[in-house]
């Protein structure tokens, strides 16, 4: 409990968590299971390219997902490279900027070009009437973010796609058991991609799928993501090796059997900050529409300075002090880091002001009801002390560069 603003651990005071708690901390389910499955991957020898654990994998997630077709990948960054590559996708692909850095560095490394759409500055999510502002002859793709678990437009965007005949990709890394009012996220556009990386909802240690209800497109890319064989010994194209291992399977299909404890701690302790954040000045926590599910794994606070009274990096800082390791998802956007900012330097202003603003705060299973509360009463304690913490925090900030230029030439 702090007193007074020196309480604070950034400004000397005792940290309120000895140990680290963090946004990401994986959620691994019942580690007897996972033994188990991985004594039956050693005992068949069988370790990757085609095992049994990927195999059932593939099947729940598309039955999740709700889609024909689920090719497990090593991770989702090479799933979206194996789709742009398989779907022969060049010239231009429109994609939001507030997302993680992988959404456009997947569109770049396989030699295409990000072009940056804004955002609804409601839900985060690519916004559907910028996007068409951006399409140009050289535009063969657009690739929506399923933010937070939230769906995009898709509805606006597959009308967009068709009218101009483009490939329409989802990046729902954030997106498993999540959905578009009652349809999973999953079968929307050509298709889309999961993230099981360890500090997803749903983890394989590292890991994706691409999810798909095209029958050829799903043959083209099992095919691209195993060097191209069509056939033991049989190469029918290009490809390169984007499988998943069947420990990462393992891991999978371990934390799938969770899944649903898993979404239901996570929502309720998304309800706890909600509840106990309800009313600071400047503090909002992200709303997420009731009428799409949505697995809770981000939550979300938006710090608006000019009610808040201090800025986010302030409390930022603040928690970090005290061992809340928050994180910033996703700030900086994408156009402001390289080589994005310097090649193509462009304004978002929705975007921006959302990059701003984002807290992501610890949640999964690590996370315990008393962990919140002790977190919101640090939330509560620096919005409702913010000049003072503001003030000091300014304070204490190193010179900079030119300060110690000017100061080191006065000495
Ligand atoms: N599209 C979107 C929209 C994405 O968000 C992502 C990935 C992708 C595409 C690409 O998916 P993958 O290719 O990764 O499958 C992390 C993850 O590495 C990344 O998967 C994720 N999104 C992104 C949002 O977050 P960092 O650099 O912020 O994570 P890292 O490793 O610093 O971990 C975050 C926190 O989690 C730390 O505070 C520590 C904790 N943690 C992390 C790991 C890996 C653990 O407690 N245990 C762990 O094993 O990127």
């Amino acid at each position: 409990m702090k007193r007074g603003v020196d309480d604070l651990a950034l400004f000397g005071g005792h940290a309120e968590f000895d140990q680290t708690l963090l946004v990401g901390r994986p959620s691994t389910g019942d580690r007897t299971k996972l033994y188990e499955r991985l004594d039956r991957a050693l005992d068949n020898g069988r370790l990757t390219g085609g095992g049994m654990l990927v195999r059932e994998f593939e099947d729940r997630i598309a039955h999740m997902a709700g889609t024909r077709h689920c090719i497990a990948v090593c991770n989702a960054t090479a799933a979206l490279e194996v789709i742009i590559r398989a779907q022969n996708l060049h010239g231009e692909i429109i994609i939001p900027s507030m997302t993680f850095i992988a959404t456009a560095h997947a569109v770049r490394y396989m030699g295409a070009t990000p072009v940056f759409a804004d955002i609804d500055p409601v839900t985060g999510t690519i916004d559907p009437d910028h996007v068409e502002t951006l399409i140009t002859p050289h535009t063969t793709a657009i690739i929506g973010v399923h933010l937070w678990g939230q769906p995009c437009d898709v509805d606006r965007l597959a009308d967009i796609a068709h009218r101009h005949n483009l490939t329409l990709i989802y990046d729902a890394a954030h997106g498993i058991g999540c959905s578009h009012g009652p349809t999973p996220i999953g079968g929307f556009g050509h298709a889309e991609v999961f993230s099981f990386n360890a500090t997803k909802v749903v983890n394989s240690f590292e890991g994706g799928a691409i999810v798909t209800n095209d029958d050829d497109f799903a043959l083209r890319v099992r095919q691209a993501h195993n060097f191209g064989f069509i056939a033991p010994g049989l190469i029918g194209g290009l490809g390169t090796n984007a499988k998943m291992s069947e420990a990462s399977g393992a891991m999978g299909l371990t934390s799938l059997d969770v899944f649903d404890e898993v979404v239901a701690h996570n929502k309720a302790g998304y309800d706890l900050y909600r509840d106990l954040l309800a009313g600071l000045p400047g503090l909002t926590v992200h709303a997420y529409d009731p009428r799409h599910r949505n697995n809770f794994q981000y939550v979300v606070v938006k710090v608006d300075q000019d009610h808040a009274g201090l800025h986010r990096d302030v409390l930022l800082d603040v928690l970090r002090a005290e061992n809340v390791y928050a994180l910033m998802y996703f700030s900086p956007a994408c156009h402001q880091l390289e080589p994005y900012r310097s090649e193509h330097p462009v304004t978002l202003p929705h975007t921006e002001r959302l990059a701003e603003q984002v807290i992501a705060l610890p949640t999964g299973p690590a996370t315990t009801s008393s962990d919140i509360h002790r977190v919101c009463e640090i939330v509560r304690f620096a919005i409702e002390h913010s000049a003072e913490i503001a003030a000091q925090w300014q304070d204490n900030q190193p010179e900079t560069a030119e300060q110690l230029v000017s100061s080191h030439g006065e000495a």
